[in-house]
């Protein structure tokens, strides 16, 4: 088994917990002494940072949220002074200002080296050859990806996103073995190699570093067969780091969180209690390396469960599963809860389903409508009428049985719903609520 840093990311249990420690009360400290917010949350909640002692003192700390970034925007949570900062990054998401995240000189260097460290983890190794397919700019994937395969001694190609054709131009004359973009693109990317003739076993495209949006194990296999790669997961978010903050090995059985900079714990997203580990709830992320933004237990909104259970390649450190959404992106369809990823799921369970849809919301007379349009393969789209009305009747009733709510399938062309470069955009929420 390959490792980047083995020492730690084999430590023991004990071991870890101790530098853990140690690294919590400095980023108490820190966030206490130099970030007028935590400084007045924690004196409103009767805490000093003498207070920690131990890790489980870490759930005496109040939440910090998005809203908080938002509210301090751009620079309010920095601890550190501007002339401290080499690098900005924001990640926009769908409404309001922007978080705004800071780095240091020793946050850039850490970044890479958790980057190299997670495509160590996907096999990449100083002879690969790494296209970086994220887009560069604010947004932490481009960057973030091409520090680390820097770091790693890699061959990096900065491609970005889009320009479709130029990318597998690129993959075939030079020759890239890894692909790091979103699924959804890596989806896109096989589409159009498909158009262009070109078959992806003829390149030495071996393995994905898929991330930045939630994919179902449907999808990965999708992607592994269209691609013919190996597709790994990888998570982050820019409010703790960006990518590499956790990152699957080879046995994929959830993904190592890089515990020596991060400490996890899953809450309830409704009570914000502290769940048993195994529990599904919402992950809760607080750095303990990060010096310009310290982030103490962040929401990340993001829904997963943790398992600490021994993981046979050796590292010690805990896994999350596959994140199966975020608690904002939870669709309310008359009174259910519904999960975009659960309906990705039970389409590519259906032959002849292609994984491309979007779903789509109305309301009519107060009552929520779902629509799911999915496409479609070429050589069903031309069948008879009546295979397709039975696979758009055998479509609705697996979500139905599935989500437990009336859904409207409608089957539509080969290639007419929209494609993404970047994080897909799957639902469409017309309702006026
Ligand atoms: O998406 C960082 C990143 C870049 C991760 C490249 C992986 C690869 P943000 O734009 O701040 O940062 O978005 C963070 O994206 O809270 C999740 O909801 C979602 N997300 C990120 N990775 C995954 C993943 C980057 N592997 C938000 N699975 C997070 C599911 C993911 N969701």
């Amino acid at each position: 088994m390959a490792y980047w840093d083995q020492d730690k990311e084999c430590m023991s249990r004990d071991n870890l917990e101790k530098l853990q420690l140690r690294r919590l009360k400095e980023t108490v400290y820190r966030s206490y002494a130099f970030v007028p917010t935590y400084r007045g949350k924690m004196d409103a909640a009767g805490i000093k940072p003498d207070d920690i002692n131990t890790l489980g003192d870490l759930g005496k700390l109040p939440f910090t949220t998005k809203q908080e970034m938002r509210n301090n925007y751009p620079f309010g949570l920095f601890a550190v002074p501007m002339s401290e900062v080499v690098r900005i990054h924001a990640s926009s998401g769908t409404t309001g200002k922007p978080s705004v995240v800071g780095y240091t000189r020793r946050d850039v260097d850490n970044w890479a080296d958790l980057m190299a460290r997670s495509l160590v983890s996907c096999g990449a190794d100083k002879r690969s050859v790494i296209q970086v397919a994220y887009g560069y700019g604010l947004f932490t994937g481009g960057l973030g990806a091409h520090y680390g395969a820097e770091r790693l001694g890699a061959s990096v190609i900065p491609a970005s996103g889009g320009n479709t054709q130029r990318q597998i131009l690129l993959m075939q004359d030079f020759g890239s073995t890894h692909l790091a973009c979103t699924p959804s693109y890596a989806l896109f990317i096989a589409e159009v190699m498909h158009d262009m003739g070109i078959d992806p076993a003829s390149l030495k495209l071996k393995t994905g570093v898929f991330g930045a949006e939630p994919w179902s194990e449907n999808m990965r296999t999708e992607i592994e067969n269209k691609l013919n790669v190996e597709a790994y997961d990888i998570y982050g978010l820019s409010e703790i780091m960006g990518p590499g903050v956790a990152i699957e090995c080879p046995f994929k059985t959830g993904l190592h969180i890089a515990e020596d900079h991060f400490l996890a714990e899953i809450i309830d997203p409704v009570t914000e209690e502290v769940l048993p580990e195994g529990s599904m709830g919402e992950l809760v992320i607080t750095t303990i390396t990060k010096e310009a933004i310290p982030m103490v237990r962040y929401r990340t909104r993001d829904l997963t469960a943790l398992a600490a259970s021994e993981c046979p390649c050796g590292r010690t450190h805990v896994r999350m599963n596959k994140v199966m959404g975020r608690s904002d992106d939870m669709l309310i369809v008359r009174g259910v809860n519904v999960f975009p990823s659960a309906i990705e799921a039970v389409l590519l369970s259906i032959p002849g389903v292609e994984p491309h849809y979007m779903i789509i919301l109305e309301r009519q007379d107060n009552l929520d409508l779902m629509e799911v349009q999915v496409e479609v393969s070429e050589d069903i789209f031309s069948d008879e009428v009546r295979k397709l009305e039975d696979l758009n009747k055998r479509i609705a009733k697996e979500l139905e049985l599935n989500l437990l709510i009336n859904v409207k399938v409608r089957l539509v062309e080969p290639k007419s719903i929209p494609r993404s470069e970047g994080k897909a955009v799957r639902v469409k929420d017309n309702r006026k609520i």
